[in-house]
């Protein structure tokens, strides 16, 4: 039985991923950290008590800050596969606490490509890479032979974390590869990202419990996936003869208002926009109600305007391709939204 290790296991990406591994009959073992409240939500479907027999998911507490911990997991489980995806991944969060997002988004992929070699083991190792590092544009669609130029802390750690991948296989010979993920979104995305900030206040506006929704940039366009399918791509990348960097992506781009006038269209609150800059307004077209304002404070101070992957080395290598399309990205999470926001309305009675 092959044995995984996942940092960010209690992430999006790490819960689809953990979804995965164990249904291809893997032992996984994900890092978690201490916390004062529940942070295991996403992952909870998944676990069963150890002392029960057959289990194949196990939860190790540990940070992408401290070595020893890593340096511990690395020994005692003895790993077939590493995917870090733990990380502060919070773009405009990473203006506010620059350092802390080098050191564990940057710093805590060296810490485990050097416990590897201190371990004296070879798995194969997987860096989240992003899409974040093609930053400011240099050119469209943007594929691995497209330089970076990033434009947050957040990308400028990521972009230390891929090449120190990259060196460590061509310095030590290891299986390492970056997968390069434009935007993947679910159901279960954080709540603060764009996408599930829509979909979660449209739903509970719906729902009567929130009047207005405040958003920042409205023209930054993203290539938008689901994150289920981007998993498969990060399975497939350690599943090669030899390891090597990939755009994951769909192709298509679509911008933050394009899909809030979706999303609020899809639960029969057609959008028009009115004023402009930061007074813009989108209001209900049935009854004139405003839905959506700006708040300044969620600009970024230096923004990313235009993602647009070219995943074609990733169909042509891995075979992978992208099930799901942008209108079934948005009825998926709409839905999910429209339905919680229900329940809990009715929870508040
Ligand atoms: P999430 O923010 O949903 O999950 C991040 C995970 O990292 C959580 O499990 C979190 O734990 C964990 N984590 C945070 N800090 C630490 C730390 N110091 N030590 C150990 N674990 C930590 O991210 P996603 O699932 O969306 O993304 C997964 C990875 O892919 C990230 O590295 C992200 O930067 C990258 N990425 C994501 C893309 C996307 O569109 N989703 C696109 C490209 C790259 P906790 O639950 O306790 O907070
Ligand atoms: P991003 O995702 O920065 O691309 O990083 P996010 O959803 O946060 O922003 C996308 C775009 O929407 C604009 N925007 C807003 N964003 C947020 N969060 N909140 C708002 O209110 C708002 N209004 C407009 C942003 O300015 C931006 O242009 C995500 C993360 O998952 C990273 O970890 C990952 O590496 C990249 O995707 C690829």
């Amino acid at each position: 039985m092959k044995k995984a290790l996942i940092t960010g296991i209690t992430g999006q990406d790490g819960s689809y991923l953990a979804e995965l591994l164990l249904a291809k009959g893997y032992e996984v073992h994900g890092m978690i950290r201490r916390s004062s409240s529940f942070n295991t939500d996403r992952i909870d479907h998944l676990y069963r008590d150890p002392h029960e027999a057959g289990v194949r998911l196990f939860l190790h507490y540990g940070d992408l800050n401290d070595a020893s911990s890593i340096n511990k997991l690395l020994r005692d489980i003895r790993p077939d596969e590493i995917y870090n995806l733990g990380a502060q991944s919070h773009v405009r969060v990473s203006f506010d606490v620059p350092e802390y997002t080098g050191e564990v988004d940057a710093m805590g992929a060296v810490r485990i490509l050097e416990g590897i070699r201190e371990a004296g083991i070879s798995p194969k190792f997987y860096q989240a890479s992003s899409s974040e590092l093609y930053g400011k544009v240099v050119e469209t669609p943007q594929k691995e032979t497209t330089p970076f130029y990033p434009r947050s802390p957040y990308a400028c750690a990521k972009a230390y974390a891929f090449y120190i991948t990259l060196n460590y296989r061509e310095s030590y010979g290891m299986f390492a590869c970056n997968g390069i993920l434009f935007n993947h979104e679910s159901p279960r995305r954080g709540e603060t990202f764009v996408t599930r900030k829509i979909t979660r206040a449209a739903g509970r506006i719906k729902a009567g419990l929130q009047e207005r929704l405040y958003l920042g940039n409205l023209d930054a366009k993203r290539d938008w996936g689901f994150a289920g399918d981007y998993v498969e791509a990060m399975w497939l990348m350690l599943q090669q003869d030899q390891p090597d960097d990939y755009v994951v992506a769909t192709g298509e781009t679509y911008s933050v208002r394009l899909f809030a006038e979706k999303v609020f269209a899809r639960l029969g609150m057609p959008l028009e926009w009115r004023g402009s800059g930061v007074n813009e307004q989108g209001v209900d077209a049935n009854t004139g109600k405003v839905l959506i304002e700006i708040d300044p404070r969620y600009f970024r101070p230096a923004e990313v305007d235009l993602l647009l992957g070219d995943p074609s080395k990733a169909k042509a290598r891995l075979g992978w391709q992208p099930k799901t399309d942008f209108e079934r990205l948005v009825a998926m999470m709409t839905d999910a939204d429209l339905a919680l926001a229900e329940r809990e309305k009715r929870a508040n009675g």
